[in-house]
């Protein structure tokens, strides 16, 4: 009996203090651009537009020459960088449609869900396009909107539900749509509801539309602009373009600063999702013009102003020694993605995705290879590191951060490389990197400085590749060529049966953690 009560008092005592104590790690912010390309920012080569602030990160943190997002396309990216799970790996895990289910079930181990079990704050503010709402039904937009972000790991999201590209076009603010009147319900649907429902292919309205389409984007006509999808009602609650970036802004400032103010000793979280430089590209006014490139560059001077109020932000509340900013972005650079908006035409001598081949949509090293800039003032010492990182890594990372453990299958595809992340002196990234197009049937994987190009799409997706030939393999030496121009498949043929092996076995299986 005495052994007993002395067992229940040790556990009430333990759970006491780990109650009590301050827990362990910096704040974090994970701000993920879209599909922002390797040579889109200054820093990274860029010399027909400048970055300054995103620059600034670079000079005063560890800026990636080989730094990836997971995909090609957005929803796979987001989708391993919450779950540390390769999109292929679950069916379904390809660019969301307007009103798709939630992808990620509830009670997944995210990123999110492991800084908040180490006492975090967590919030996601921006895009979204992961699927909301139950398997069977999709989101209630008109109800309470879930499952969602809240429902794994974050406490507060406020969101662009799926993208800007994409209706309906409303913010919602945890499990609500934002401002909704309910006597002007928002429907959501695959079918144009009327006749009188201006859609983008009716000559007039397209003659008066703000930008116009160039493939896709001709279903609802909202600000101006043709959308993917049709949806009507809900006008109190619509956004403008113009303004979804201030939105952003303002709110991650006002969750920070109220953070700060209820002299909370948590550390936070927040995964700051820019919707720059994804299509329809319509800035606030206060950019139009900013560069030569058109609506495209001012996009990204868009998205590098955020990133410099951000920082102010950190300063201001005194927060800049003890954040850790991410910076990075969710797939390649893409001029033509459905809209009229001058990036080609006005393309000059930018390189949106650098020296490298490819972009959005693409296993070249365009589609993945992306700027991944790492700044922690005190902490991480100012330099340029060539070691390979991912996305993918970053919930590893945050559980080691926060001396966390992850278990059987949590995280599976997710490694600790946080001491490359801090950039440590002789600390290692990852030896292999994987990067999957949109669904995962086309695979890259880079060993060292070799990369295996596993082209196994039957039906590649019309416009949405670059790659053409199925069941095809090549292999490049990025060390010799960055460019992945000479393909020495048939030259190192024992080199490509060992690296096929070796890809196979990781498409095969995920690990099982002790
Ligand atoms: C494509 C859209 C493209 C963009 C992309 C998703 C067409 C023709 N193309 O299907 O405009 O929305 O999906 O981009 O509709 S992502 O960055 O969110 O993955
Ligand atoms: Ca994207």
């Amino acid at each position: 009996m005495a052994r007993c009560l002395l067992f229940v008092l040790i556990v009430i005592v333990s759970l006491n203090s780990q109650l009590n104590a301050k827990p362990a790690g910096p704040n974090v912010i994970v701000i993920m651009a879209d599909d922002l390309g390797y040579g889109d920012v200054s820093c990274y080569g860029a010399t027909e537009l400048q970055t300054p602030n995103i620059d600034q990160l670079a000079k005063e943190g560890m800026r990636f020459t080989s730094g990836y997002c997971s995909a090609s396309t957005c929803t796979p990216t987001r989708y391993t960088f919450l779950t540390g799970k390769y999109g292929f790996r679950q069916k379904g895990v390809g660019i969301a449609p307007p009103s798709a289910p939630a992808i990620i079930q509830p009670n997944t181990t995210t990123i999110a869900s492991i800084l908040r079990d180490a006492g975090y704050a967590t919030a996601v503010v921006g895009k979204w396009h992961l699927g909301l709402g139950p398997q069977e039904t999709g989101p209630d937009w008109n109800g309470d909107i879930k499952p969602g972000p809240l429902e794994i790991g974050f406490d507060y999201s406020f969101l662009l539900p799926t993208t800007n590209d994409r209706v309906p076009s409303v913010y919602v603010l945890n499990h609500r749509v934002l401002n909704l009147d309910p006597k002007d319900p928002l429907w959501v649907g695959r079918k144009r509801p009327g006749p009188d429902h201006p859609t983008g292919t009716d000559p007039k309205t397209r003659a008066k539309l703000k930008m116009d389409w160039s493939h896709g984007h001709n279903s609802t006509v909202h600000n101006g602009i043709g959308r993917i999808g049709f949806f009507s009602g809900g006008h109190a609650a619509r956004w403008r373009d113009e303004d979804l970036a201030d939105q952003w802004l303002e709110r991650s400032n006002e969750w920070i600063e109220n953070h700060v103010k209820q002299k909370n000793e948590k550390p936070f979280f927040l995964f700051f999702a820019s919707h720059d430089c994804h299509v329809p590209r319509m800035p606030h006014e206060r950019f139009h013009g900013k560069t030569k490139l058109g609506f495209r560059g001012d996009a990204i001077v868009q998205l590098d102003w955020c990133v410099g109020e951000l920082i102010k932000t950190l300063k201001r509340l005194k927060l800049d020694n003890n954040t850790l900013v991410v910076f990075c972005s969710d797939n390649g650079p893409v001029l033509d993605d459905g809209y009229k908006d001058g990036a080609k035409e006005k393309l000059g001598k930018h390189k949106p995705a650098g020296p490298y081949r490819g972009g959005k949509y693409s296993i070249f090293e365009g589609g993945t290879r992306t700027p991944f800039i790492t700044w922690l003032p005190g902490t991480i010492k100012p330099g340029v590191s060539d070691e390979i990182v991912t996305t993918t890594d970053l919930p590893a990372c945050a559980a080691a951060l926060t001396g966390q453990s992850l278990k059987g299958n949590e995280c599976p595809d997710s490694f600790n490389v946080l001491d490359a992340l801090l950039g440590k002196p002789g600390a290692k990234g990852r030896d292999h990197v994987i990067s999957q197009d949109n669904r995962g049937g086309n695979l890259g994987y880079r060993h060292g400085d070799w990369k295996l190009l596993s082209f196994q799409n039957a039906k590649p997706m019309k416009r949405l590749t670059f790659e053409k030939k199925a069941g095809k393999y090549q292999l490049y030496n990025l060390a010799s060529d960055p460019g992945e121009r000479k393909n020495l498949f048939d030259k190192e043929p024992e080199r490509a049966r060992k690296m096929i092996t070796e890809l196979e076995k990781i498409r095969a299986a995920n690990r099982t953690r002790p």
